[in-house]
Parts: structure tokens; sequence; C-alpha cells
């Protein structure tokens, strides 16, 4: 059979009743590829995988934790639904949102948004409002008006979020027979760590898995509120997906890294933009900027003197976003277009040479 989407899929792991309206764009299922440059980069027979989320139907994985948080909202008979967002959310809230039949708003922060998201938020019909401010402000904003009768929030303050975002842990004990040693990702609301530190738990208790991977979490060195301890009032990055400085979920992420016996830390902008070009023109996987923290964080850790990561370790690194999301960085990022006169002897010279 085909795949139904993470709620069909994964029922019996979720908050869902018979009576539930399932709003599906058939998410999840993300392939996990084999990363062997980058493991080979990272040296000391340690493996490594990427978790493709940009394969989702909005290219994020927002999609899992949206499909649950919009049918439990239409369950509950909301209306119109809201969120603050660096860009992702609000593309899966409002595609959601739209299938359910629901009005959509989100709130964002004003041209610190990536051109792909905001493309969608604007052609699934939402509501989008830029705020003068940074997603901590529009997040605020968005709690005052949670109370409001027909409204529901659905920014990973709503558990359902992170009910639904725990099924990517499932999917990686499936392909892989068992978690991995280390799972990687980047850290911005710290929803996702919390989510997967939920879901591989789950597993570990059912006994649908014999152990429970280490967590490690990046943060934008600009952005990093959990590794410096306090919030970040003005937090700047050139990943504006983790452009967030005092995080909703802090205290899962603190919790995962604890218990897991995890690690956090940061990543510059220059880290993050090597790590992505990188990527991209060595795997062959596309990611948006912010996707690229956590491959950024393992290779700074590789080099370090006191890498925590065991040699041999099978490590899975989610890479969260498509990397059609933000083409602007992308393309400032990149080696420049080569220019040539339409000759053929000139273009045949400028294909073989060596230098880009
Ligand atoms: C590509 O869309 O917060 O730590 O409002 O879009 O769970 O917040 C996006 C976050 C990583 C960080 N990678 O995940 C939003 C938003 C990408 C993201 C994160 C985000 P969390």
């Amino acid at each position: 059979m085909s795949w139904r989407g993470v709620i069909e899929e994964f029922r019996g792991h979720l908050p869902v009743t018979g009576s539930t309206p399932v709003v599906t764009l058939l998410e999840g299922n993300t392939p996990l590829i084999p990363a062997p440059k980058l493991a080979a980069r990272l040296g000391r027979g340690r493996k490594l995988f990427l978790k493709y989320e940009g394969l989702n139907p909005t290219g994020s994985f927002k999609d899992r934790g949206m499909t649950l948080a919009i049918s439990l909202a239409l369950e509950r008979g909301a209306h119109t639904v809201i969120c603050a967002s660096t860009g992702n959310t609000s593309a899966a809230a409002a595609a959601y949102a739209t299938r359910a039949g629901m009005r959509c708003a989100v709130l964002l922060p004003a041209k610190k948004i990536a051109r792909g998201k905001l493309a969608q938020a604007l052609m699934h019909g939402a509501k989008a409002i830029a705020l003068k401010g940074n997603f901590d402000d529009a997040l605020r904003v968005v709690r005052e008006l949670g109370n409001e009768p027909g409204i529901a929030i659905v920014n990973s303050i709503n558990p359902d979020r992170i009910q639904g975002q725990k099924t990517a842990a499932f999917e990686i004990v499936r392909d892989l027979g068992d978690a991995p040693d280390i799972h990687a990702l980047p850290v911005g609301n710290a929803g996702n760590i919390t989510a997967y530190w939920k879901g591989y738990g789950e597993f570990f208790d059912q006994g649908l898995s014999r152990k429970r991977p280490a967590m490690f979490g990046f943060q934008a060195a600009g952005a990093a509120p959990i590794v410096l301890g306090h919030p970040v009032k003005d937090p700047e990055t050139i990943a504006t997906a983790i452009r967030i400085g005092d995080p909703a979920s802090w205290e899962g992420a603190a919790a995962a890294i604890r218990e897991s016996g995890g690690h956090i830390g940061t990543v510059t902008d220059e880290e993050i933009l090597a790590a992505h070009y990188w990527l991209a023109s060595n795997e062959g996987v596309f990611v948006e900027p912010a996707s690229a923290a956590g491959i950024a964080g393992l290779l700074k850790l590789a080099a370090s003197p006191e890498c925590p990561i065991p040699d041999e370790a099978r490590i899975v690194v989610t890479v969260t976003g498509h990397g059609l999301k933000d083409p602007d960085v992308a393309i400032d990022n990149a080696p420049g277009l080569i220019k040539c006169r339409a000759d053929r002897d000139k273009v045949l010279k400028k294909i073989l040479a060596d230098d880009k």
C-alpha cells in the first residue's frame, strides 16, 4: 500500500481517535540518504545519514507537526489558525489550513523571511502579516491572541506539533533497524530536538528499539541562547530559520541534551555557509542554510581536540528544509555564473577549465 501520511501510518502512537478528521498532504517517509563523502570528512570509521526533510510536501519537517496540529484544531472546532514564524512553520500552516478550509494568519519578522517561504504563505492564501520585530516578538503577540474563541495556535508551543514531529524518529529507527548512536540537528525554537527525543524515547520504552541516541543540537553563533544560558535580545544569523533569541521549547531541548548525554554547540555563519555549499556540491543534497548548521556542527566537532563523537559512530543528521526555500542566500554563496560568447571553442575551453 502506498504511504498514507504520518497520522495514518503512526496512528497508534499519536493522540488521535477514529473521529479525528485527518488533514494530510501525505507528509513523512522522507529518505535517509547515506552521505559517504561527509562520513569520510568526519573520519574514524563514522557513518553518516541525512534525514532529508526538505522532501516533505511544503519542503520542511514542519509538515509532520502541522498535519496533527491542524487535524486536531479542526476537530476541536477552530475556524482560524495563527502562528509566528521564521518562514517554514508559516508555509506548512498555510498549506494545511487551507486544505482544512480554515482561515490562517502568519506573523512574520519583516524582511527576514526567505523568499521561497514567503511565496508559499502568500500562495496558500494565508494572511501574511509582516511585523516590525523578530520571531520572539511575533511569538509574544501570538501567545496574547491564543485565548480568542475559535483561534488555535499552531506554533510548537502547541503540543500536537511535537507529537507529529516525533514521527521522524520512528522512521529512522525503521530504516536503520535501531536508533543511531548520535542524532544531530539545528536548533531554533527547539521544538524539533524535543520531538525527536520524545519519539526515540517512546520507541525505546515500547521495546521497538534497543537504544536511544545522544542528541547533538547546533545553534547559530549570533542566535545561541541555549548555549549562552540566557535569551538573546537581537539574534542575528544568515540562517533566518533559526534566528530566534528565546526558544519556546528551551526546557525540552535542555532535557534532551542532558538525558541523552548529548551536546549543544554553536556554528558561525561562515561555517554554516561553507557546509551549505559543500553538501550541495559534494553529496548532491541541497538544503537551506539553517539545515546546514547540523552538518557544520559535526564537522567542527570532528576537527576539535576533545571531540565527543565516538569512532565508528552511526550518525543521523536531520537536514530540515529544502535548499530552494532560500535561493537568494544560495546564489550569493555559490560560485558565480561563467560568462561566455556564443562560440564553440570558447565554450569548450570554459567547460574543460579546471578553475570555476
Ligand atoms: C529549516 O518556521 O521556527 O528548533 O517558525 O525552519 O524546532 O525551531 C523554523 C525552524 C531548523 C529549527 N531548520 O527548528 C519557523 C521555525 C529549519 C527551520 C529549524 C527551523 P526548531
